[in-house]
């Protein structure tokens, strides 16, 4: 720790209002952050942590004119969904309110206005694509066509996601408008631009001098920009959802998204605490931490640092991003669009009362420094054998045994020996660790020396067997079990960061009204004659069949998605009707059908085709392992195609088979038996 600050601003990226959040969102900012707050809280550091809603920007508006309903139910709708996430989830947010609120819109535009009136925007004219049957500009989502560089069909006017170029929406080829479908046309429109170029040498200066100690990360992309020069960026849109530009000849113009989102951490303060906010903002001693995902570090550490320093008035910029990576999903980026997540209103709703564990399994497996994944095997595992079998383990054994000896009375600890001692400093040890790690964000490995406790504690246990001691040596018996029951609290307090769930429930077994951090590895946290409620269980295992059912759950979307992502070839050209009749199509029974030996894509057909016996070699071998299956079963093929040799074998025809979208295929037969050598017409 650097400076002493007097006070703490923790902020979390606002997460947009056009769908829920899921575990990637949670893996990336929002468990860090908690865990962080948490931890100040329990050291008496003052701190408060702002969150909120995002409500505007186009994809709001995009999804609301697909369900034909206006922005604001869609955000109400969304709002309400991600604040009750959070709130069962034990994110411990001080406020988390929305970029739709009146405080955000009046210090939005404020904040506008006073960097207009400092006459820090440059205004340009540029041409943008304009709707004139919707009479609309076209934001870039908004218009579709041909992408200039793989010219694949139904680019959207800031990307392709086909070849993932980003693009202008003026470089589509073929442009339509997403609205009418009309062909949209070019129209002057005024902006303002924010000239980041004239803030590069203070962003310079403040982060790649005055930031070593970021994260590698951030500082990396941080200089990589610096490195390319900044250029102004236009902050306001021609759109009819957001905030709308506060000057005169601004109609139907709002400002950027991203220009009154981070404002949101500020009007969130003021929503808080409507006297004191410009404490937490303006005073030097302040410190802020942005907690955010790696694609949102440019907004964060370039350009609401500019803002902030065009606006002055002694506003404080972030003391430190510590922005995360991304969390895959079973070896899969994590996509909203295709369904590809772990919802956290769902996961709430399949694995009720085990908010702790998803939030320790997405700790031990945060996206620190590089993208992780998700596995529910692994979220299994680490329940069963680390929550379970280590530390819930670890405290039922201590509480069942106090019970069982002392009537859930805390006994009296008589000398301590060596052996006490250790295991008390052992814990101080990994309690500086784990402090250390909390300090520079380094969650995963602060959570390891948490676990380390527990494993402590077992060891303990272990080599002190009070089971066996309890036969022999009464006093012995009650300092092992006191100090089992000291090492019970230190756990509420090293796991309350992660697992607040938890160590609220053992806190209040143990009847330990408040927790504070240097508590942990302390002698005489719980006082002897302390009356211990009823033990129950911290965790419990979680079956494979809860296991399987999720991972059915992503197969079957897996599936959905596969369908929807194909594209039947298009039609070829025509083809004359004689031409086409000169095809002998047929049907036949299969009579055998084996692999060809040493070819590894052919199958041996013997055909009953009503004649005699026909051979026919078909390269579908790797579509069908047991090729057994398609004995008795009737296939059509075309019986005019000249012989030709296949690795020895005269092939007489051609079986007919489907491509599916995946690739594989499927030999097509008639839907009910027909006699062999039936003509397929
Ligand atoms: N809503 C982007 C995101 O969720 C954006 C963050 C705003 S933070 C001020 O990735
Ligand atoms: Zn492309």
């Amino acid at each position: 720790m650097e400076k002493n600050y007097k006070r703490t601003l923790i902020t979390t990226a606002l997460p947009y209002a056009n769908g829920p959040v899921h575990i990637g969102h949670l893996a990336g900012v929002y468990v860090p952050a908690d865990i962080y707050a948490r931890y100040l809280r329990l050291q008496g550091r003052p701190v408060t942590m702002v969150g909120g809603s995002d409500e505007h920007g186009v994809p709001i508006t995009i999804k609301a004119k697909a369900e034909g309903v206006t922005p604001q139910d869609i955000v109400d709708r969304y709002h309400t969904i991600i604040k009750d996430s959070f709130r069962e989830l034990g994110i411990s947010f001080d406020v988390y309110s929305r970029t739709t609120s009146a405080i955000h819109h009046d210090m939005a535009s404020e904040f506008f206005r006073r960097l207009y009136d400092k006459g820090v925007f440059v205004e340009r004219e540029t041409e943008q694509l304009y709707d004139e049957e919707a009479g609309q500009f076209l934001a870039d989502r908004y218009v579709t066509g041909e992408c200039p560089h793989c010219h694949a069909p139904g680019a959207y006017g800031d990307q392709c996601e086909k070849c993932g170029t980003s693009l202008n929406a003026t470089d589509l080829i073929n442009p339509r408008s997403a609205i009418t479908g009309n062909v949209p046309v070019l129209r002057k429109t005024k902006h303002w631009y924010l000239p980041l170029d004239r803030y590069e040498e203070a962003l310079r200066r403040w982060i790649l001098e005055g930031h070593k100690e970021w994260k590698t990360n951030v500082y990396g992309q941080c200089k990589s920009w610096l490195d390319l020069g900044l250029q102004p960026r236009a902050v306001s849109r021609d759109l009819n959802w957001g905030v709308p530009v506060p000057v005169a000849g601004a109609e139907g113009k709002v400002l950027y998204v991203w220009f009154d989102a981070p404002i949101g951490y500020i009007s969130n303060t003021k929503e808080l605490y409507p006297d004191s906010w410009q404490t937490w903002w303006k005073d030097p001693e302040t410190r802020i931490i942005n907690f955010i995902g790696k694609d949102n570090i440019v907004f964060h550490c370039i350009v609401f640092p500019a803002m902030l320093m065009a606006y002055g008035d002694n506003y404080q910029l972030p003391d430190n991003v510590p922005a995360n990576e991304f969390l895959n999903l079973e070896g899969d980026k994590i996509s909203t669009s295709r369904n590809w997540a772990v919802w956290l209103h769902e996961y709430l709703r399949d694995f009720p009362g085990k908010q702790d564990v998803l939030r320790y399994v997405l700790t031990a497996n945060a996206p620190e420094t590089k993208d992780n994944d998700f596995t529910w095997r692994d979220f299994q595992a680490r329940n069963n054998n680390e929550l379970v079998a280590i530390l819930g383990n670890f405290i039922n054994r201590v509480m069942v045994l106090t019970h069982k000896y002392y009537g859930g009375t805390v006994p009296a600890a008589g000398e301590l020996t060596d052996t006490d001692r250790a295991a008390f400093a052992e814990i101080r040890t990994a309690a500086v660790e784990q402090t250390r790690a909390l300090e520079t964000f380094h969650f995963r490995e602060a959570l390891k020396e948490a676990m380390n406790i527990a494993r402590i504690g077992n060891r303990y246990l272990q080599d002190t067997e009070p089971w066996k001691v309890v036969k022999t040596d009464a006093l012995r018996t009650a300092t092992i079990m006191n100090v089992a029951t000291q090492i019970c609290a230190s756990l509420a307090v090293a796991f309350e960061p992660f697992t607040p769930f938890m160590s609220a429930r053992l806190a209040q077994m143990l009847s330990l009204p408040t927790l504070r951090w240097d508590m942990i590895g302390r002698e005489d946290i719980i006082a002897a004659g302390t009356v211990i409620a009823e033990p129950q269980l911290m965790f419990e295992k979680i079956d494979d069949d809860a296991i399987q059912a999720q991972m059915d759950r992503l197969a079957r979307i897996k599936e959905e998605n596969r369908v929807k992502a194909f594209k039947p070839a298009p039609q070829a050209p025509d083809v004359d009707f004689d031409t086409f009749m000169k095809a002998d199509l047929r049907v036949g029974t299969v009579l055998e059908c084996e692999k060809v030996p040493k070819a590894d894509k052919l199958l041996r057909f013997v055909i009953d085709d009503g004649i005699g016996h026909r051979t026919i070699v078909s390269g579908i071998a790797a579509h069908y392992p047991d090729p057994s299956v398609l004995v008795g079963t009737q296939v059509c093929f075309i019986a005019n195609l000249p012989p030709r040799k296949l690795r020895g074998i005269e092939s007489q025809g051609m079986i007919l088979s489907a491509e599916d979208a995946d690739g594989s295929l499927v030999v097509m037969g008639p839907s009910k038996p027909v006699t062999p050598g039936a003509q397929v017409k």
